[in-house]
Formats: structure tokens, sequence, C-alpha cells
């Protein structure tokens, strides 16, 4: 495989994508493996290895090793510290939580990360990640002054600094098992302002809802919990049909 960054580019050319999200603590190597096969066999385009507790390298290294044998598209580390990175993946989100008051969160991480990461050869795909009310856990733990759902212009803020600022691509996030995504009106705002592309994930449960944010403007869907409560049923095959329709196929 090519650069990541470069595959997903090239493939974001002819329409929005999906990653599916999957917890290797919930679902370890092999059990990974399977989703995600299921997953790409119904149009995903990528898949996310990460969950908001602590996951050791050893376990992420052998999920990432079980997903890369079983599909062909890009195995991506969604951190949520680092101890999770490992150079079995084709590359990490460097992202840095752009509202969080902990500064840890927003850069210092980072800085001790960045000789291991380069040391390892894995390739980053800088990020600015946005979390939107209700934020759930990742609002909680990551300490957050999350963007009111009625505040659009502090979320286009916020993306077009991350921009600015020479990042790849912005995440809004809603919160892993939100009630309801992110707004679709903030979608548009912050996707009508910025120049890199949107990634939006939190709560994305239904076709209806993917058609929504499709609709707003969401190049990359994120989807974790519906997958993990439901498999690969109605909500998330719904889902990739929204994503499969959008992108003309
Ligand atoms: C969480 O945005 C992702 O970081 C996915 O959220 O689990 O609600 O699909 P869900």
């Amino acid at each position: 495989m090519g650069r990541v960054a470069d595959v997903l580019a090239e493939r974001l050319r002819s329409g929005p994508l999906h990653f599916t999200l999957i917890d290797p603590d919930k679902s370890p190597g092999e059990k990974a493996a399977a989703i995600a096969a299921g997953a790409v066999a119904l149009g995903s385009d990528a898949i996310l290895l990460g969950g908001s507790t602590g996951i050791s390298r050893e376990k992420m290294a052998a999920a990432a090793r079980a997903v890369k044998s079983a599909v062909p598209v890009p195995t991506i580390i969604f951190p949520e510290g680092p101890s999770s990175i490992t150079e079995v993946a084709d590359a990490v989100l460097f992202m840095s939580l752009l509202n969080s008051r902990r500064l840890d969160l927003v850069i210092r991480v980072h800085a001790r990360t960045a000789p291991l990461i380069r040391k390892l050869g894995l390739e980053t795909i800088a990020l600015g990640y946005l979390v939107i009310a209700p934020g759930m856990r990742v609002g909680e733990v990551g300490e957050v002054d999350v963007v009111p759902r009625d505040a659009p212009e502090v979320a286009v803020g916020y993306a077009l600094a991350a921009e600015l600022l020479g990042m790849r691509m912005v995440y809004l996030e809603a919160g892993s098992g939100a009630p309801s995504p992110v707004p679709a009106e903030m979608v548009h705002q912050v996707r009508t302002a910025l120049g890199i592309p949107l990634i939006v994930g939190g709560g994305i449960r239904t076709g209806a809802d993917a058609r929504t944010l499709l609709d707003a403007g969401a190049q990359v869907l994120v989807t974790g919990t519906v997958t993990e409560e439901e498999g690969l049923g109605e909500g998330f095959r719904g889902i990739l049909s929204e994503v499969r329709r959008a992108r003309g196929g």
C-alpha cells in the first residue's frame, strides 16, 4: 500500500468514505478481523483501531496484524494515548484534541510520542479533533469544553484554525454512543468554510443519520457502536448503502 494519506485523498476524489471503528479490547485479534472483513465487503474504506480505554501495544499489534491480513484497506490507529502505537498498523491519526482543557491532549503527549513514531517510521495523519456536545466519555475523560450544538460558528473557528495550522483533516466528534450525531447545520457550516476533508462521527446508527450528514457535506463517516451492538445488521448496512449512493454506486 502507498501512503495512507494519498490512498484516502485519491478515494475522496470520487465521493465520501466510511471508516469502521473497532475496539481491540472488545474485539481482539481475529474477531476484529472478522468485523473488518464484513465491513469492507459492504464498502467500508478503512479500519480504525481504538477505544476509550488503555489498549496495550500487544493487543493493538495483534488486532492490526489480523485486520491487515483480512482486508486490503488502510488499518489506522485511532489512539487514546501513546501506549497503543505500533508500526504494524499502516498509519496513526496524530490528533490534537482541540477543545480540551488538558494541555497533554492538545500537544504534550504528542511531544512525548513523536520521537517514537519517527523511529518506527509510522505514517501520521495530522488531524484536528473537535468534540461537540454531548461528547460522551471522550468529553469527560478529555476534560473538553464541548462545542454547544447550537454554536456552529465555534466549530467553524476551531476547524479553520486546524487547517491554518497545517492539519490534514478535521474530525467533528459527538462522542461514541451519542444519542444523536453532530447537527447537520454545524456540518454544513464547517464544510462550507473548510478546505481539508471533514470527518464526522459519534451517534450514527441508521441510513437516515448517514444521509443527513452526507447531504450536509460530511466527507468521511465513522461508526463504531452500531457494529459493536448489532454486528453487520440493518443499521450498518443502511449507513454503507447511503455512502455508496453518495459515491454514485
Ligand atoms: C467514536 O466517532 C466514533 O469515536 C464512533 O462513534 O461509536 O457512536 O459510532 P459511535
